[in-house]
């Protein structure tokens, strides 16, 4: 597989899953400058290969190493010695990594095991969805540090819970335990420990391996260009990805193989 190597995430393919887990255990996974860049990197290099139509793989699921923490947020001691143009060129350069996620045509995963809190907590916002372990715990504690948001929660949060829900989480800097963080919908299954939480993960893109990947992509980027648009405006965008996929070789052999009664072989084009 040609994605490279990264001093601070681990690869490793399991099925049609790239597990990709941030490295860092010594300060909980934190989100160093070093591992924003290799997250970039690493998602370019998937967005390349998507273009090539060259796909090592059918979805990712991203976790933290070790049992305690997913990511414990921005690296706070390497944000302490940074001037405001660092911390917000620090920001930016987040945002383009979970923006290239977002852009991606195949599914991603965040695994949350242990500590989800602060930008953790942004990039799990940032994958599709969320799956966590029995001992996660989710937070946006920026308002203990003077701090607000910087890594896009204060965007997603609101969309992926309710809004009270995301005022009162970074408000008060409230850690939510997995129970609960299920109940408001941040996560859309609690799994007993980290293997589990994997198993699940890698079962989940398993399933979706087979479906048409052209389907996939299509609706993961069309469930994006309509966040922010009006009804009419998004019902646009749906007639527009429909037509697409309806003229797809993927479209023509699952429609075929149902009449037929028969298991589809999907092109992948
Ligand atoms: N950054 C750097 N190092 C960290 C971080 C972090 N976020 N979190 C933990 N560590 C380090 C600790 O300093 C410690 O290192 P050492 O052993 O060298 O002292 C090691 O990890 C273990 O941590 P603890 O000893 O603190 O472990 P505990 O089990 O006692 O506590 C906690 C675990 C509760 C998770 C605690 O570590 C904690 O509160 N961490 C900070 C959590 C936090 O506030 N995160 C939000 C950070 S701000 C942010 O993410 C904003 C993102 C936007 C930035 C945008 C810029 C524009």
């Amino acid at each position: 597989m040609q994605l490279g190597t990264y001093a601070t995430l681990e690869l490793e393919t399991r099925g049609a899953a790239l597990i990709v887990t941030i490295n860092r255990p010594e300060a909980l996974n934190a989100l160093a400058a070093a591992v924003v860049e290799d997250l970039g990197s690493l998602t370019r290099k998937l967005a390349a290969l998507g273009r090539d139509g060259e796909w090592p793989v059918r979805g990712v699921i991203i976790t933290g190493a070790g049992e305690k923490s997913f990511v414990a947020g921005a690296d706070i001691v390497e944000m302490n010695s940074m001037n405001a143009q660092a911390a917000t060129d620090y920001g930016r350069a987040m945002h383009r990594v979970t923006q290239g996620l977002e852009a991606l045509p195949i599914p991603v995963i965040a695994a949350v095991n242990g500590f989800a809190l602060g930008g953790g907590c942004e990039l799990a916002l940032a994958c599709d969805w969320i799956y966590a372990s029995a001992n996660a715990r989710f937070g946006q504690p920026e308002v203990n540090l003077g701090l607000v948001p910087g890594f896009g929660g204060a965007v997603r949060l609101p969309r992926r819970v309710s809004p009270g829900i995301a005022r009162e989480l970074i408000l008060t800097g409230r850690q939510v335990k997995a129970d609960e963080a299920l109940r408001i919908g941040l996560v859309n299954r609690v799994l007993e420990d980290k293997a589990a939480l994997l198993d699940a993960a890698v079962a989940t893109i398993e399933e979706i391996a087979t479906k048409a990947p052209t389907a996939v992509a299509n609706a993961k980027a069309a469930m994006e260009a309509m966040v922010g648009l009006s009804t009419a405006e998004a019902l646009e965008v749906e007639s527009d990805s429909f037509r697409a996929a309806f003229l797809t070789e993927d479209s023509v052999e699952g429609r075929e193989a149902f009449v037929s009664k028969r298991a589809a072989v999907f092109p992948g084009r």
